[in-house]
């Protein structure tokens, strides 16, 4: 990292500021040679201080570019912990192509995607966790998401990892010692510390794995589909949830038929929604396809909202060609107005509530109007109690990616095959190893001994500028 580098760190296109960010040894002397606190002096940037917000020119050759306001960093209080000079200019696509083209034949290098944050964590101001979390910031779609990513960013998952890691290193220091030493620790005693050390460390990683699961839907949006019969209000509802007309609704059944899927957020939870193709037999060729995509999407989905309306009778067979019973339902009543009015009286002559068998019992229900707009508010809450529960969000709690779980699951299994082979008193030397191996897999996840593969998938799916 001897070379300097620059690139445009805000999105193309037309707006108020743009910011060109160079960072490395020569940043300073770099952005010295356009910059001028007038417009007629020459360039220089003479006794600039650090950490200061100067205005001036950007010039070449003593013409003005743009009037700009210049930011000098010195490093190691910087983000990428380099010498670190910030240019705000005005953002055109032109003005700043041109700002940048001009530092680049003054000796910069147009910096890679995500080399800013990449020499960052080489130069060890953030581990892997923390430059993760700086691309979650930037990618996040709901309010939870980016509570998540700032959490990490902040370090936490680093610092639970490292204690685990150093945890570890300890019992393997134990384990090597009765190596060296055989005759100075009796066997029961050292196998009997071991197991004890390993076990939170075990503990530990389970829950990592088991809030993966629980919250990862937090980053993508938890995947909501609508299901049932023809004509019972699907489409009615999807538009009810996303307060606009998205679905087509008609009093035709088989009106819907490709999959209509839409992103919302709900109390900052980001969800993505699907109204379907409603599920009976039918020898419509185009419905039939929709129908086979729609058991796809509800298979899939983390929640099924199973809609029924009144003056129905539904049998268990009919019900398990449409929801397969192991996701989670919510049987949605649609149409409630046709039973009961808005005082709750029973509507004389009305159709009677929807007639479900026995397996249904146990599932939530809710009533309501789709038409009428009436229960949706009591349909939200269900819906939030269900998928998200009494998941804490506070700003301590991380959610680990897919990554960090593979880690934490193969350490697992190295951690444990370290615990048995104490427990059936194998060598010390396959014990040392199995815990070697799961310690190098925590150090994987903070970078401690990640491959270069592994920085390179991290980094390039960053921006040029970060
Ligand atoms: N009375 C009443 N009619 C409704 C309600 N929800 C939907 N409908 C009507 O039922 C018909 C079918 O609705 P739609 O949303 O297209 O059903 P889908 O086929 O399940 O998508 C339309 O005529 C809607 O106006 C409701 O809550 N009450
Ligand atoms: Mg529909």
């Amino acid at each position: 990292m001897t070379d300097t580098i620059a690139a445009i760190a805000t999105p193309y296109g037309s707006g108020g500021i743009g910011v060109i960010r160079i960072s490395g040894p020569d940043a300073m002397a770099i952005a010295a040679q356009f910059f001028s606190r007038t417009r007629t002096g020459a360039p220089g940037t003479g006794h600039l201080k650090t950490h200061r917000v100067y205005h001036g020119y950007f010039m070449d050759n003593g013409e003005v570019i743009d009037e700009i306001l210049l930011i000098p960093m010195k490093g190691p209080r910087s983000y990428t912990a380099e010498d670190v000079v910030e240019i705000q200019a005005h953002a055109g696509t032109v003005v700043l192509k041109q700002i940048l083209e001009l530092l680049l034949s003054g000796g910069a290098r147009l910096a890679e995607p995500g080399e800013f944050t990449r020499r960052a964590f080489l130069n060890q101001r953030i581990d892997l966790t923390q430059a993760e979390a700086v691309a979650d910031i930037i990618n996040a779609r709901s309010k939870a998401a980016l509570k998540f990513a700032a959490a990490q960013n902040s370090g936490i998952l680093k610092q639970q990892i490292q204690e685990m890691r150093e945890q570890l290193i300890r019992v393997l220091s134990l384990v090597e010692i009765s190596i060296d030493f055989p005759d100075d620790a009796p066997d029961e005693y050292v196998g009997s510390r071991i197991t004890a050390d390993i076990d939170p460390v075990m503990d530990r990683c389970r829950e990592f794995i088991r809030q993966h699961e629980d919250a990862c839907f937090l980053k993508d949006g938890i995947r909501v589909a609508i299901c049932g019969k023809p004509n019972v209000g699907k489409s009615s509802l999807m538009n009810r949830l996303l307060s606009r007309e998205k679905s087509i609704v008609t009093a035709l059944p088989g009106t819907t038929r490709d999959p209509v899927q839409e992103a919302m957020n709900m109390n900052g939870i980001p969800f993505v929604v699907t109204d379907t193709a409603g599920i009976h037999d039918t020898d419509d060729l185009v419905e039939i396809i929709g129908i086979e995509r729609a058991k796809d999407h509800i298979r899939n989905a983390d929640l099924v909202l199973f809609m029924v309306e009144p003056g129905t009778t539904l049998s268990e067979i009919e019900i398990r060609k449409m929801v397969p019973l192991e996701n989670r339902i919510l049987v949605v009543v649609n149409k409630i107005d046709l039973t009961v009015d808005r005082n709750g009286q029973t509507k004389p002559g009305g159709p009677k509530l929807p007639e479900l068998p026995e397996i249904c019992d146990p599932l939530p229900k809710v009533h309501i109007s789709a038409l009428h707009n009436q229960g949706i508010r009591k349909l939200r809450e269900t819906i939030m109690q269900l998928c998200i529960g009494d998941l804490t969000m506070d700003g301590s709690s991380v959610i680990p990616n897919l990554r960090h779980k593979t880690a934490l699951m193969q350490a697992l299994s190295c951690l444990d095959s370290a615990k048995q082979g104490i427990l059936t008193g194998q060598p010390e030397e396959t014990v040392a190893i199995d815990l070697k191996h799961g310690i190098d897999l925590l150090g994987g996840i903070t970078g401690e001994t990640a491959s270069l593969d592994i920085l390179d998938t991290i980094f390039n799916n960053f921006c040029i500028g970060k």
